[in-house]
């Protein structure tokens, strides 16, 4: 990778000032009880942005009590759908008049491009509390025909208090992935935020409460996962809980859930997504669409197309060409225009991309271009680009997280579907063919719970999004999402007279 090419200047100064650094319980902002905080860092250069309120067990304690009130007492379960909607809709609005804001905190304290954040996150996430709104008014049980002399109804309720704990690649969607369907179900929340990105979560509910949303639904604990996470988890008064996050961490919320008080939990966790090219490809849009699908967002993504399967016919080409796109790639500041690749989220996750890459060259892949830092400040990473990868190299099997493309060749759909199915995670899948018996047979044989035939990360509000095996349960967005907020009551009254 040519790294003098675009070289990292001095950090650009972001357009926003930090208002929000307090916990925000019950309508109020407050400082966490033990009066600690934690810094915040900016991963262009790994200094200190601010110093964030440290939630531990009592917050979250306030926190849920706060919750537990407003979803007992009320108004907000009892409030009219529509006046819940409408609600959303204010706080939309807000969102949406605010977006520069919000997504100059986004790029300052995750490091994705801003324009990215601007154009597209922020929009996605203003589009989904939109999506929600619509459905806090029509979301209504059935009557049942049942055997015998009753009358049957099934009530959907809301499940009451929400325990809900986010992760750092996309602070603002997961916010909404996680409060959206909660609060138009009539639910109330608390969110635990990454400890990487506290920022934006806690800015975007003080707008929610402006847009009239009572104290005590909406309440957001910034703090460490073992800590103020595993408090959340691990809460007797929590109905709930959903989680995105690692595959490693899933499994102690389950647990934590399990041995408190049986909360249902719905789990989005790690993959390692199969970007299939057939035969067919054009190999110029399936070297685009695969590169995107693998780099955008640092490559921080849960379901980054992070194995690419080329077909044998044009995967020589294809290399040749996913090289010289990965070298193109422009990498610098995240606040200036045309950047396509800002640095990694932190430290952790920046020594971990250059072990795996490590592990890449040692185990016999060949590197294409990268494998090292970018420039000598913060965490700016080479896009990189492995050939010859084979299936069992721990860069084929494990998620990297980071801009990393690992290229494996196939010979046919048979052998190309046990290979990627042969994974713990069944996240996402890509195909690139315009053949509809190879797109059908594919999206019939992959064990994911979504396939992007000819497009990648399509994040539509209304289309679910889980995994298959270790990627998780229970799916988000969408009409799905309103199960995991919903309780569902049988009402069975008996007839007096039931032949009328
Ligand atoms: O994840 P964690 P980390 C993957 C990715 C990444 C790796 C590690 O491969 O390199 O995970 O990232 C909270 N009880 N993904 O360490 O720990 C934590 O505070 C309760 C994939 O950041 O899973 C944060 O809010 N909560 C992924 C959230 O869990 C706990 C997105 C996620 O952190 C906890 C992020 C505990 N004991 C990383 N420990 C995706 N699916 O998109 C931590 N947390």
């Amino acid at each position: 990778y040519n790294s003098t090419s675009v070289a990292v200047e001095e950090p650009i100064t972001p357009p926003v000032s930090v208002k929000h650094t307090q916990l925000l319980i019950n309508g109020q902002f407050v400082d966490a009880a033990s009066g600690k905080t934690f810094p915040t860092l900016d991963p262009r250069t790994g200094e200190v942005i601010a110093h964030v309120a440290e939630g531990d067990v009592e917050d979250v304690n306030r926190a849920v009590s706060a919750a537990r009130k407003a979803f007992d007492e009320g108004p907000w379960p009892r409030m009219t759908a529509y006046e819940r909607s409408k609600i959303i809709l204010r706080f939309a609005d807000l969102l949406e008049q605010h977006t520069d804001e919000i997504a100059a905190l986004e790029t300052w304290d995750n490091g994705k491009p801003y324009e990215q954040a601007a154009k597209t996150e922020i929009p996605m996430t203003v589009r989904l509390f939109r999506y929600y709104a619509g459905w806090a008014d029509k979301i209504h049980g059935l009557t049942v025909p049942a055997d015998g002399p009753y009358h049957v109804q099934t009530l959907h309720e809301p499940i009451g208090v929400a325990g809900q704990i986010i992760p750092w690649n996309f602070p603002m969607l997961m916010f909404s992935w996680k409060v959206g369907p909660a609060l138009a179900c009539g639910n109330t929340v608390v969110i635990k935020t990454a400890e990487q990105t506290p920022l934006s979560a806690v800015y975007a509910a003080k707008l929610f409460h402006e847009a009239g949303l009572p104290d005590g639904v909406l309440n957001v604990v910034s703090g460490f996962g073992p800590t103020a996470g595993a408090a959340l988890a691990s809460h007797m008064e929590v109905d709930k809980l959903a989680f995105t996050g690692s595959t490693d961490t899933g499994k102690i919320v389950l647990e934590l859930a399990s041995k408190s008080n049986l909360k249902p939990v719905t789990l989005e966790l790690g993959g390692k997504s199969a970007f299939i090219v057939c035969e067919d490809a054009d190999v110029d849009q399936a070297v685009e669409l695969s590169h995107s699908a693998v780099f955008f967002n640092q490559g921080q993504c849960c379901c980054a197309g992070s194995r690419t399967f080329v077909h044998e016919h044009v995967y020589n080409e294809f290399v040749e060409k996913a090289r010289a796109r990965a070298m193109n790639r422009s990498v610098g500041d995240p606040f200036k225009v045309g950047i396509e690749q800002g640095p990694q989220v932190d430290s952790d996750q920046f020594e971990k991309i250059l072990r795996c890459i490590r592990s890449g060259v040692e185990s016999g892949a060949i590197l294409e271009t990268g494998g090292d830092r970018f420039g000598s400040n913060g965490y700016y990473i080479q896009p990189t680009v492995f050939s010859n990868v084979q299936d069992d190299m721990s860069i084929a099997r494990e998620e990297i997280f980071g801009p990393v493309q690992s290229i494996l060749k196939f010979k046919d759909l048979d052998e190309v579907i046990k290979r990627a199915n042969n994974s713990r995670y069944g996240l996402a899948a890509g195909i690139f063919t315009h053949n509809l018996d190879t797109a059908n047979t594919l999206s019939r044989a992959l064990k994911v719970g979504t396939v992007w035939i000819n497009c990648y990360d399509v994040f539509d509000a209304a289309v679910p999004f889980g995994g298959y095996k270790m990627s998780g349960n229970g799916r988000e967005k969408g009409i799905y999402s309103l199960n995991n907020y919903l309780q569902v009551k049988a009402v069975v009254t008996a007839l007096k007279n039931p032949s009328w």
